[in-house]
């Protein structure tokens, strides 16, 4: 797969210029894949229509290379490909793409809604998180640019899309320890730096807000905590989690979209669970964009708020529990 993916990068360079487009989320996973992928070709260049609070602030302090687009960019004349990090589906970009020019999707997402033409690949690997694939492709193909700005950047997005590990595997641990070999830096001190949250007033009282508004109701064998937020959503929803909710999901519409947030407790997985695909399937039936993993997983949609939530939890309920597994 990786001697693939390499194949497909050094064609696309020899065309001409390949930007590595990441999800519109901005999260630590999708811009430290694209600016640590970048970093291996002088042809890469990182760059999103957003890029998150914790991925911007290691990024001004490496001086990292991150191009933001505007939602109608123009792509340089001579493109030679597009490489998409971490994202499920052409939605996740926030961007139309170019017709006619080759795409390479590089993600970890158990749910996709690509589709694709001959010239295409699609690198999709069980992982905790892109950075992994990443960093496995470099250390293939160019170990000399796993520099310590790169193994952080690649180390950061493990590290928040694990939950700090919380949600890691062998092979998530594996990919950490093989970053910290040979890096120039303590592992501590730069968990001290990731975990450093800067939230505001007006967020933190937004989220008590959100939390003091949440309903906790069974929806047919499982129990569901929920909740509409103004912003933070994914943080209320592990914040319900953390406080034993077996699936949490937080709404919040805007300029005419709903959005659903969910995640579920690790024992609601492994009973039957999926949100990734509970959300996908809600997509195409009520027309959206969603999906994701099985215990995170997002949907956007045109319907009103209270009609959205009613079909996540009328899925909810038919989802039946396999009590085996625990
Ligand atoms: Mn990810």
């Amino acid at each position: 797969m990786l001697t693939k993916l390499h194949e497909w990068i050094t064609a696309a360079c020899n065309r001409g210029a390949v930007p590595i487009l990441s999800h519109r989320n901005g999260d630590m996973d999708t811009i430290g894949s694209g600016i640590a992928l970048a970093s291996s070709r002088p042809e890469l260049m990182a760059c999103g229509v957003h890029i998150g609070r914790m991925a911007k602030r290691l990024c001004d302090e490496m001086k990292a290379p991150f191009r933001q687009l505007s939602q109608n960019p123009s792509w340089p004349d001579k493109l030679g490909g597009i490489i998409i990090v971490d994202s499920a589906g052409p939605a996740q970009t926030g961007l139309n793409l170019p017709e006619g020019v080759p795409i390479c999707i590089i993600d970890h997402h158990s749910t996709s809604d690509w589709e694709f033409s001959d010239d295409d690949f699609e690198c999709r690997l069980e992982r905790r998180s892109t950075t992994q694939i990443i960093h496995e492709y470099l250390n293939d193909f160019s170990q000399e640019s796993l520099t310590d700005n790169v193994r952080k950047l690649l180390l950061a997005g493990l590290i928040t899309d694990t939950g700090r590990f919380r949600h890691a595997d062998g092979q998530a641990l594996a990919t950490a320890a093989s970053l910290m070999e040979g890096a120039g830096f303590e592992y501590q001190s730069f968990i001290e730096y990731v975990e450093e949250r800067v939230t505001s007033p007006s967020e933190r009282g937004a989220m008590v807000k959100a939390m003091a508004r949440a309903n906790n109701i069974e929806a047919g064998p499982w129990n569901l905590v929920h909740t509409n937020a103004s912003t933070l959503e994914g943080r209320v929803a592990g914040a319900l989690v953390g406080l034993g909710a077996e699936v949490a999901m937080v709404s919040r519409s805007r300029d005419g979209k709903t959005r659903l947030t969910t995640r579920a407790s690790r024992v609601s997985t492994r009973q039957g669970v999926h949100l990734g695909e509970m959300l996908q399937n809600l997509a195409h039936e009520l027309g959206g964009e969603g999906g994701g993993h099985d215990g995170a997983a997002g949907l956007t949609v045109t319907i009103d708020r209270v009609a959205a939530e009613t079909a996540f939890i009328n899925l909810l309920a038919k989802t039946r529990r396999d009590e085996g597994e625990s």
